[in-house]
Formats: C-alpha cells, sequence, structure tokens
C-alpha cells in the first residue's frame, strides 16, 4: 500500500480561515485579538518557529508583540514581564516559546501565566483540566494532531494508539487526549524495553521521539497511520521528521510529512487557542 500523505498546510489553512472569521467578529465587537510571545535565547528552531508564529497570526488579524530577550536574560526580568503581561488588558494570549535556557526554571515560569491567558494550554491548572476532561486551552502540537485526524475521517475511538515520547508539551497530552476519544493509548520513550514491539501494534502511531529517522518501515504496522512530529535538521541543512518518510509511506495507509504535516497544525492551534481566549476575556477597546 502507498499512504495518503496527509497536508498539513492545507488543513491549517482551513483552520487559519475559521480562525480569521472569529477574529473579524470580535473587532466588529471593539476586541482585537492579541498574542505575546517570550522568546528568550538565539535557538535557530526556535527563531523559525516563532517567526512563523507571527506570520500567520499576522494573516488571521491577530496582533503579536515578540519580546525576545537574550540568552542571559536575568530570571528576574522574565518573571516581571510575565507578570506584566498577565496584567495588561490589550494581551489575550501568553506564549513563553520552549525550550527555555538552562538556568531558567521552566515549570516555574509556565506556572507564572495567568491560566486564562496560557495560549499554550501548558499551565498546570490547564493540564489538569485536560486530565479531567473539561474544556480548556489545548496544548497546540497534540490538538493539531487530533484534528489532522478528524480532518481525514480517522477514526480513533477503539484503536490502538502508541505515542513514541512522553514530553509535556506532545507525548503526554495527546496521550490524553486519544484516550479521551477512546482510543487505547499506549506511551513509549527512551526506557522503553522493545520499542518495535509496541509500535508495530499501532493502529494510529505518534512519534515524538526527536530523535531524526528511528521508526523505519520494519516498526509499522501494514495499513497504520503515521503522524510524524520530529522537526530534525540535518547537516547539510535539509528537515528530516522521526520516522522514515520514503520508507513508511509504502506500508502506511495515512502518513505525515516533514515539513508541511503537523508543524503548521501546531501554529494553527496557536491562533485558534488565541482567538478563543479573546472571546473569552476580551474587553472592548
Ligand atoms: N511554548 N514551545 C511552546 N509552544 C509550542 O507549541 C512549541 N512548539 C514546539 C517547540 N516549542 C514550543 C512549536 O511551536 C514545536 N513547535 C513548532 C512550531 C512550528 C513548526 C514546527 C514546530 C513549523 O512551522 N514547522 C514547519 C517547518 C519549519 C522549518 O522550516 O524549520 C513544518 O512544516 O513542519
Amino acid at each position: 500500500m502507498s499512504a495518503k500523505i496527509i497536508d498539513g498546510k492545507a488543513i491549517a489553512k482551513k483552520v487559519r480561515a475559521e480562525v480569521r472569521e472569529e477574529a473579524e467578529k470580535l473587532k466588529a465587537q471593539g476586541i482585537k485579538p492579541y498574542l505575546a510571545v517570550i522568546l528568550v535565547g538565539d535557538d535557530p528552531a526556535s527563531q523559525v518557529y516563532v517567526r512563523n508564529k507571527e506570520k500567520a497570526a499576522e494573516k488571521v488579524g491577530i496582533l503579536t508583540t515578540t519580546y525576545r530577550l537574550p540568552a542571559d536574560v536575568p530570571e528576574g526580568e522574565v518573571r516581571d514581564l510575565i507578570h506584566k503581561l498577565n496584567e495588561d488588558p490589550k494581551v489575550h494570549g501568553i506564549l513563553i516559546q520552549l525550550p527555555l535556557p538552562r538556568h531558567l526554571p521552566e515549570r516555574e515560569l509556565l506556572e507564572l501565566v495567568d491560566p486564562r491567558k496560557d495560549a499554550d494550554g501548558f499551565h498546570p491548572y490547564n493540564l489538569g483540566r485536560l486530565l479531567m476532561g473539561a474544556p480548556t486551552q489545548l496544548p497546540c502540537t497534540p490538538n493539531g494532531i487530533i484534528r489532522l485526524l478528524d480532518e481525514e475521517g480517522i477514526e480513533i475511538k477503539g484503536k490502538d494508539a502508541v505515542v513514541v515520547g512522553r514530553s509535556v508539551i506532545v507525548g503526554k497530552p495527546v496521550g490524553l487526549l486519544l484516550l479521551s476519544r477512546h482510543a487505547t493509548v499506549t506511551t513509549c520513550h527512551t526506557r522503553t524495553r522493545d520499542l518495535a514491539e509496541h509500535t508495530r501494534r499501532a493502529d494510529i502511531l505518534i512519534v515524538a521521539a526527536g530523535r531524526p529517522r528511528v521508526v523505519g518501515a520494519d516498526m509499522v504496522k501494514e495499513g497504520a497511520v503515521v503522524i510524524d512530529v520530529g522537526v530534525n535538521r540535518l547537516e547539510d541543512g535539509s528537515l528530516c521528521g522521526d520516522v522514515d518518510f520514503e520508507a513508511v509511506k509504502e506500508k502506511a495507509s495515512y502518513i505525515t510529512p516533514v515539513p508541511g504535516g503537523v508543524g503548521p497544525m501546531t501554529v494553527a492551534m496557536l491562533l485558534k487557542n488565541t482567538v478563543e481566549i479573546a472571546k473569552k476575556i476580551g474587553k472592548r477597546s
């Protein structure tokens, strides 16, 4: 079988069109959706991702300011900035681009963001609500993955879903979302004894390992749906996923490419969260 390649760019465009409509409705009421981004240091990948977020926000009529802070910024300055943004009534969404430089306490800083303004859904309050199955801002990459599956009409209920990776950004929350949609979920990680034994059982395989091409064709069941979350830049400057795309696409029923798969969805879902927050807490100006 040769897989259908899921066009994340096209689906992200559709999501953006929905967001633009919502943003226009808000503006007609005098509410201008506004996202504040905090970017610390000069990690080249983060620079690209944040640039993509700014461009996409502009396209749909969401205002953004990116606070670019030097890698050695004192923790106190980041805390002050978060407090300032929490209190600014013009700001609806706040996002701290990860990873942060090592001297900054990531978890503590995420916890300082006003949970109502948490555009990423990374505040423990919102992650707790996700765990409880309560409505809340959902982490963007996991939510984008579910949207891809839904847009392709792929049923989740009852399926064996295997997630490779247990990060707070992707692995854990995507597992919870799949579970809430009635999949049987297995989460694999670096200490998993026999990774291939698990991945070969997956009807839906989500790979967020952060290692180039760790999943080869021998690790995938015939007809599986394969979602590749990895974005790895190779020495020649090209991008590749965590899945060996060329080999696995001959075996899977659906597969996401890198680039142009999950990445654009992460950006689109962020915009969606931002207008949702503006709808909830926006003040007329
Ligand atoms: N706080 N930190 C926070 N929120 C997030 O949702 C993220 N994530 C991950 C890293 N850190 C974060 C992102 O924004 C990953 N991520 C992200 C965002 C955009 C893209 C990929 C990952 C993206 O636009 N990918 C393009 C290619 C980009 C390129 O050329 O390098 C794609 O088509 O996959």
